[in-house]
């Protein structure tokens, strides 16, 4: 097994420390999963930031947003009714919640290195009935000039994939929920195929199937239709749970290259590849056997979630081999790596 990032010895770029919380009474818990997209001459991160309250003694509390503001849940550690041992969600009188409250916040950088908020770009919340308990993990396409945001979108009705576009990162068409729950992971190619635009995303199926990446193609990047299941967990493998798309794909001459995550059953979140063809996306051409990317350093071991590397963004470079990857690090901090991508094709045979 080898690990082809290569790290930024300045990492982790972003901690939760660094930036201020959205509301009075609420801290950052977490930094982390940013869609990446050039903009002005710059990089951008739009990363998703999740606060919750500073926790008291033998209570839980979190924040949840509702039609008339930002409201916190506090529920004693100790009740029966409780099962707090995910870090992440809980579950309290037969009802999931999550223990923050995730938004996503635009920051830039001319070096690709030091990230700083710029003035006049407002923070995207969750909007909404179907966002009331946030939005996470975008992705960033651009076509044509214009920005197609794809995030999660979540709340008690379930976990799904909500769309904004833009032109200026100033206003902000919403296009409401494109895919359903159980939903995420979705990322919208950046250019459109014998006239179609092409995504992948990740249904989970309850019973009968699994957390699989599938492909849905469309007439316009908004109504999307004719699902199919391009690639699915490996059992004993270290995509064995769940995998899920990154950023959009690659194009490179062997065809699309898209870097992915998949987890297996103790929870552990690396990289892999899959190549797809160039004229017909669904047709996987090839998927590496071993991850790419594997939780080693201190900020990916431990953290709120540790054993965690999870991207949903990257630039690439004018050489047309240098993938500049950032990505979410133990679900705590923005870090970045550089792939090579002859590297990266080089094991997909
Ligand atoms: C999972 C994790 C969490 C996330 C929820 C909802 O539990 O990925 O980080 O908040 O799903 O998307």
């Amino acid at each position: 097994m080898k690990d082809l990032a290569q790290r930024f010895s300045q990492n982790p770029l972003l901690s939760p420390a660094e930036l201020k919380p959205s509301t009075e009474g609420l801290e950052i818990t977490c930094l982390l999963n940013p869609g990446v997209f050039r903009y002005e001459d710059k990089t951008w991160l739009i990363v998703r930031v999740a606060e919750r309250p500073a926790q008291k003694d033998g209570i839980i509390s979190f924040p949840i947003l509702t039609p008339t503001g930002t409201e916190i849940i506090e529920i004693a550690l100790n009740d029966p009714e409780l099962n707090a041992s995910d870090p992440r969600v809980i579950n309290y009188k037969g009802t999931d919640y999550l223990t923050t409250l995730s938004h996503l916040r635009l920051l830039c950088s001319d070096d690709g290195i030091r990230f700083y908020e710029p003035e006049g770009y407002r923070h995207l919340a969750g909007e909404g009935m179907l966002q009331s308990f946030g939005i996470e993990d975008c992705r960033v396409t651009c076509i044509d000039n214009k920005y197609y945001l794809t995030f999660t979108a979540v709340s008690g009705n379930g976990v799904g994939v909500a769309m904004r576009t833009t032109t200026d990162w100033k206003d902000f068409e919403d296009h409401g929920m494109i895919l359903p729950p159980h939903n995420k992971d979705c990322a919208i190619f950046e250019e459109t195929i014998g006239g179609k635009y092409y995504a992948l995303h990740r249904p989970s199926s309850v019973d009968i199937g699994g957390n699989y990446i599938w492909l849905a193609e469309s007439p316009d990047g908004i109504h999307w239709g004719n699902h199919k299941c391009l690639a699915r967990t490996r059992p004993d493998s270290w995509d064995s749970a769940r995998i899920g798309a990154g950023a959009a794909p690659i194009r490179t001459e062997r065809g699309w290259l898209e870097i992915y995550h998949g987890a297996n059953k103790q929870h552990q979140y690396c990289l892999g590849a899959l190549l797809l063809d160039l004229d017909d996306p669904s047709k996987v051409l090839a998927r590496t056997e071993d991850p790419i990317m594997i939780p080693s350093t201190p900020y990916e071991l431990s953290g709120f979630f540790g054993n965690v590397v999870f991207t949903n963004g990257h630039v690439l470079s004018p050489d047309g081999d240098t993938l500049t990857m950032y990505y979410g690090a133990a679900d705590e901090f923005v870090c970045g790596a550089d792939f090579s991508i002859k590297e990266i094709l080089s094991l997909l045979k």
